[in-house]
């Protein structure tokens, strides 16, 4: 039998605790059990699901885990669902895989309506067996939506053998072990916490430590006791730290110190939060800059000088190049350009998207979208190519798809989205909008309400600007620069 190697690898750690959340620990081997259940209940008498996509929606934990597993072990590609999903949000990502089934747990069940899909609630006690198919490396095994240059999200295919490439370039490169233990606290529709945090922690036999969200209260206590060997976060979590960890010396700041690493990326860590952290704790942040279409690319060194304001070197197997406007390959440090990357690593193809998938290649090489720069050996990030894109709290928000969402309010009668500099978020949204003359004036709190059904809550606009007209450039193209000035120059809502 074909086994996926994370599975054969559980096979080793057997008695080892693999999560531990709710108060209860579950070891690989309530792991392997839970997964095989529900493999069986998915197939119900068939070989193999064959690529067929299997939505399912848990937060992190044991039953996440044990619905991804078992969607992989029935030869299913796994869709995970955001938490936070609106109604909109989920028709779109279910139409678009063309989802039949959806796997949920029973606390979770009265969150989803699934429409004409069938909805399987995992309760806690079945149990079901048959023989499982072999399952190649080759395989797709998840999709994940993404936001980007257009306006609905776009899923985002990666093969088993992709997935193995990502964990094992992190595993390698940050040294996991068996003896790490890891709080995860990191949405699950994304792969910061799916590959970074969960799947290299159970790669390596290690210990997850889980909760449904970054709640403070509940973590920090855990990292004063020294729960935890490492910790991975975006950079607005290590920004809510320093403001809660004050200016003095403390038990929390020097149990931070203590970690073997600490990991921040999803979004750019500014220079002065990694020194002000390293000030508070004496741990160097390691920075580590990645994708969802590529895994982790870019990080500075477990061992050696982790630079404040860059993101170090190419991981294990990655294969990096920075592109200029006309195409050529720069080879100098101070020469700005594209990044591009090739590798094991890099994801299979946009779902139904062959057009935008083949466009997004060049000889195999995969257009990140951003800017980057050699300086000193090590790679900076520059920003991004579109304005479009927006980074807020690590998440990647596409402004088109906030402004479709806008447009469809009532006294709105054209939108420009922005995303403005914030030293806690990155950025947040920010929203020009030209209102309708007959409609009654607009104000922040009420939109923010209308749009919350529409929109998950990190991508609700927190800025307003009422506006006679939209800045355009000669083409009658808005310019989403000058919008952003107008925010900056003048006063809003
Ligand atoms: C929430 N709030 C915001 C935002 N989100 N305000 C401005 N901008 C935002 N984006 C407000 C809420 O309305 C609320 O306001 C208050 O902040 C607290 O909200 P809450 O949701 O409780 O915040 P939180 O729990 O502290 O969440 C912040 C968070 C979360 C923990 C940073 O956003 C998060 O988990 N982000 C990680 C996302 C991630 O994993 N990205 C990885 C993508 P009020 O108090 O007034 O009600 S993968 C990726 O990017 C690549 C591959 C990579 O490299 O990793
Ligand atoms: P996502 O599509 O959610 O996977 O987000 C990927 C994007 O996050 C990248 O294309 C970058 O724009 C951004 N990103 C990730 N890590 C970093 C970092 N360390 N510094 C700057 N930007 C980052």
């Amino acid at each position: 039998m074909v086994e996926l190697p994370l599975i054969a690898r559980a096979r080793a750690h057997e008695e080892r605790i693999a999560i531990h959340a709710d108060g209860r620990s579950y070891c690989y081997a309530d792991l392997l059990r839970r997964s095989e259940t529900i493999a069986a209940v998915l197939l119900d008498g068939r070989a193999d699901l064959r690529e067929e996509r299997v939505a399912f929606m848990a937060p992190p934990g044991f039953d996440y885990a044990a619905l991804q597993w078992g969607i992989w072990r029935a030869g299913g590609i796994a869709v995970p669902l955001s938490t936070q999903v609106t109604a909109r949000e989920l028709d779109h990502v279910l139409g678009d895989s063309d989802i039949k089934l959806i796997l949920t747990t029973p606390a979770y069940a009265s969150k989803l309506d699934p429409g004409p899909r069938r909805l399987l609630v995992i309760e806690e006690g079945t149990r079901a067996e048959c023989s499982l198919p072999d399952i190649a490396a080759t395989r797709r095994a998840m999709i994940l939506y993404t936001s980007g240059t257009t306006s609905k999200p776009k899923g985002v295919v990666s093969t088993h053998a992709n997935l193995q490439a990502q964990i094992e370039a992190l595993v390698n490169a940050w040294e996991w072990s068996a003896e790490d233990r890891i709080p995860l606290f990191l949405p699950l529709h994304h792969i910061h916490g799916i590959i970074n945090v969960l799947g290299c922690a159970l790669w390596s036999g290690a210990m997850i430590e889980a909760f449904p969200r970054f709640d403070a209260e509940l973590i920090l206590p855990r990292v004063k006791a020294d729960a935890y060997t490492l910790f991975m976060a975006v950079p607005t979590i290590y920004a809510k730290l320093v403001d809660l960890l004050g200016d003095g010396a403390s038990d929390l700041a020097a149990a931070f110190g203590r970690m073997r690493l600490m990991v921040s990326g999803s979004a750019a860590l500014p220079a002065g939060l990694h020194r002000r952290w390293h000030d508070l704790t004496g741990q160097h942040l390691l920075e580590r800059y990645g994708m969802t279409e590529t895994g982790m690319i870019l990080s500075n060194p477990l061992q050696g000088e982790r630079r404040p304001g860059a993101v170090g070197q190419p991981l294990p197997g990655v294969e990096v190049r920075l592109r200029s406007e006309s195409g050529e390959t720069l080879h100098g440090e101070h020469e700005p350009g594209e990044i591009q990357v090739r590798g094991p690593a890099v994801f299979s193809e946009y779902w139904q998207l062959p057009e935008i998938t083949a466009a997004s290649f060049e000889d195999g090489w995969f257009h990140t979208g951003d800017m980057g720069v050699m300086e000193d050996g090590y790679y900076r990030i520059l920003g991004r190519l579109s304005v479009d894109i927006i980074k807020s709290g690590g998440y990647k928000l596409s402004a088109l798809e906030i402004e479709a969402a806008l447009l469809d309010h009532p006294a709105i009668r054209e939108c420009a989205v922005v995303g403005l500099e914030d030293a806690t978020w990155g950025e947040t949204v920010a929203v020009a909008a030209v209102p309708e003359a007959s409609a009654p004036p607009l104000v922040l709190t009420e939109l923010q309400h209308w749009a919350k059904d529409r929109l998950s809550p990190y991508k609700l606009p927190r800025h307003l600007m009422l506006v006679e007209q939209l800045p355009r450039n000669a083409m009658g193209k808005v310019a989403k620069r000058e919008v952003a000035t107008l925010f900056t120059d003048g006063p809003c809502a």
